[in-house]
């Protein structure tokens, strides 16, 4: 492929889950509500990027292997354990790059465990990275500048 030389394009990411605990609609196996995602840091759109993201539950889950093929990257489910999600970044063809890998610990439970927790505030956690593309190819360099 064509690459732009001397060109490095910096598209800023953050990455994380938000949980809420379900409160009296809580069970033994659904204590929480919690979403992951992938979005951009500076609340752009993705999609221009971003082909699909696959997201890789513990095994417990049905299906534990999600493919988000549009954004917003993000996944919402029940649960009631803490565990390592696994996020396989796909960028569209043109871009000519290969998938990014990313680790994310789904945190459920407050730090403070001072009392019950709240229905209302949940637990977030979320990390910031960057998506750098060196000497992007023309073609996805040209669509993403017309975006
Ligand atoms: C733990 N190592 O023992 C972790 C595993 C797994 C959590 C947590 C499944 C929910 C469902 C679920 O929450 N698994 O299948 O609906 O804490």
């Amino acid at each position: 492929v064509r690459r732009v030389k001397d060109v490095e394009m910096v598209v800023p990411i953050a990455y994380g889950t938000v949980s809420f605990w379900l409160g009296k609609k809580a069970d033994e196996y659904h204590s929480h509500k919690w979403t992951v995602y992938v979005r951009s840091a500076l609340g752009e759109e993705l999609g221009a990027i971003i082909k699909k993201v696959v997201f890789q539950l513990h095994p417990s889950f049905n299906n534990p292997t999600r493919s988000v093929e549009a954004a917003p990257f993000e996944l919402t489910e029940t649960g009631w354990g803490e565990f390592e999600i696994g996020m396989t970044v796909y960028f569209h063809p043109d871009a000519s790059e290969k998938p990014l890998e990313i680790f994310h610990h789904l945190k459920l439970y407050p730090e403070d465990d001072t009392g019950p927790q709240s229905t209302k505030k949940p637990v977030v956690v979320e990390s910031y990275d960057e998506l750098v593309f060196s000497e992007p190819s023309e073609a996805f360099f040209s669509r993403v500048q017309k975006h």
